[in-house]
């Protein structure tokens, strides 16, 4: 069946162009000039932007954490994200202390697979760095899993040691994978956390005023002099402080391999969110944490410059109720993170409007950009012939609220509720299925394919 997405305004990293484009099968067929494509079935896009699918390289779903786990199911988590326009998810599988990468990467394939609703990859945590390990990573990169995320925060759980960080940044040389950091100092956060709690300081702010900005600049500014000396490409995940990000720049602008990624929350929350009473800060609590707003318009820059190429959510969820609640009397046991996976589009399309950044580097940060770094291009990314018909219609003009009540994730809070976005996702399609559209949803959680990526498409 072929259909033909009409009148509307198709936008790609160079900006936006009136054309049509004609979907056949999973795949687009032709983007022509308006008028002079047909199909089978039409849809209306005037007035719409036609946007590839956005791409959210940075997801938790079932994610095991702290004695509790991340409450999207693949099922519910892809079905949000469809909601929101995002068509494409990469999500990580979690190496536990002892196991094997390989057997981790088949248990995270047995959650996932047959189980979502839009496309999806992973990516591999390597929390335990030994001679298996670093020889698995070949087999996860031929099992398209090229990219491989460490800690230097959680000292005892995920944390690495300098050392542990070369050696794998050594393997990710010889390959061509692509090292992801997530960029604390655990050592010194742990010290600061445990001084906190023992002064009787147990709100949900101290998770914020116990890992400060400079804790990350400085890990951030380690792991890029790390990954020079090793010659491995690097990747910053949820970059959130200035510190960070002026590490970064100095580093692109010596030429070296280094990209980094921010997140919604960065660009909207802060410390305050953090601070508010109740507990309630602790639907705030995620790593690294909301930052004081003056960080803000420096991230904003950073996205506009291209020192910060991706946004991803980090969508992280997990309930008020009986979740976030495990850190009443501790900080330290609010399990970390916010959901936001059904948002992402919205709140950067919420920087257009705001003249933060341009029409084509929205695309280009939520969707283009992140599908060359993690091996997806033109497979996903572009509205081209050829390329998988993910597509979204966005209507501009279109008015909404943000809220739990009206929300498709599965947790019981909204970090945004009542916020108020112009712009709204209209229809989604998944390899030319229409999943989203005025009607409702319309996918299966049977529909996404696992994607078998290629490595980083900017050095490789
Ligand atoms: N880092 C993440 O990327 N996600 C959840 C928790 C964390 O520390
Ligand atoms: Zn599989
Ligand atoms: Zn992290
Ligand atoms: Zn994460």
């Amino acid at each position: 069946m072929t259909i033909l997405i009409s009148g509307g305004q198709v936008v790609s990293p160079s900006g936006a162009l009136l054309a049509d484009v004609l979907v056949d099968g999973e795949i687009i067929a032709a983007v022509g000039a308006p008028g002079t494509l047909s199909g089978e079935e039409t849809i209306d896009a005037t007035g719409k932007y036609v946007l590839p699918g956005g791409i959210d390289a940075h997801t938790h779903m079932e994610m095991p954490f702290g004695g509790t786990h991340s409450v999207d199911t693949f099922a519910t988590g892809t079905t949000a994200a469809a909601w929101g326009g995002t068509t494409t998810i990469i999500d990580f599988a979690v190496q536990a202390k002892g196991t094997s990468l390989l057997s981790t990467l088949d248990k995270w394939h047995g959650k996932a697979d047959g189980n979502c609703a839009i496309d999806y990859g992973f990516h591999m945590i390597i929390s335990d760095v030994n001679d298996q390990s670093l020889k698995e990573m070949e087999a996860c990169i031929e099992g398209g899993v090229g990219s491989f995320k460490m800690f230097m925060a959680y000292p005892g759980v995920f944390y690495s040691t300098d050392g542990e960080i070369l050696l794998a940044m050594q393997k990710a040389r010889e390959t061509g994978a692509t090292i992801m950091m997530h960029a604390e100092n655990g050592i010194a956060i742990d010290q600061l956390a445990a001084q906190a709690f023992e002064a009787g300081k147990i709100d949900p702010v101290q998770h914020g005023l116990t890992r400060p900005p400079e804790l990350e600049g400085e890990a951030t500014s380690r792991a890029i002099q790390l990954a020079k000396v090793t010659g491995a490409p690097l990747y910053i995940v949820h970059l959130s402080a200035s510190q960070a990000l002026a590490a970064v720049a100095e580093a692109r602008n010596d030429g070296q391999n280094v990209f980094a990624e921010t997140c919604p929350q960065y660009l909207y929350l802060s410390i305050e969110d953090l601070a508010k009473p109740d507990f309630e800060g602790a639907k705030y609590v995620a790593s690294p944490p909301l930052r004081e707003k003056s960080h803000q318009a420096d991230l904003w820059r950073g996205l506009r410059t291209n020192d910060l190429s991706v946004v991803s959510t980090d969508h992280c969820p997990f309930c008020f109720k009986d979740q976030k609640e495990l850190g009443r009397g501790d900080f330290r046991a609010i399990p970390n993170g916010i959901p936001g996976v059904e948002h992402r589009m919205d709140l950067l399309h919420q920087g257009v409007v705001a003249g933060e950044l341009t029409l084509g580097r929205w695309v280009e940060t939520c969707s283009a950009t992140p599908a060359r770094m993690f091996g997806l291009y033109p497979k996903k990314g572009v509205i081209a012939a050829g390329s998988d018909a993910d597509i979204v219609l966005y209507d501009p003009a279109a008015t909404q609220t943000l809220s739990a009540s009206t929300h498709h994730m599965n947790v019981d809070y909204s970090a945004y509720e009542g916020l108020e976005i112009t712009g709204r996702v209209h229809t989604v399609l998944s390899r030319g299925r229409v999943v989203v559209s005025p009607d409702g949803f319309s996918g299966s959680t049977s529909h996404g394919k696992f994607l078998s990526r290629s490595l980083n498409q900017y050095l490789n």
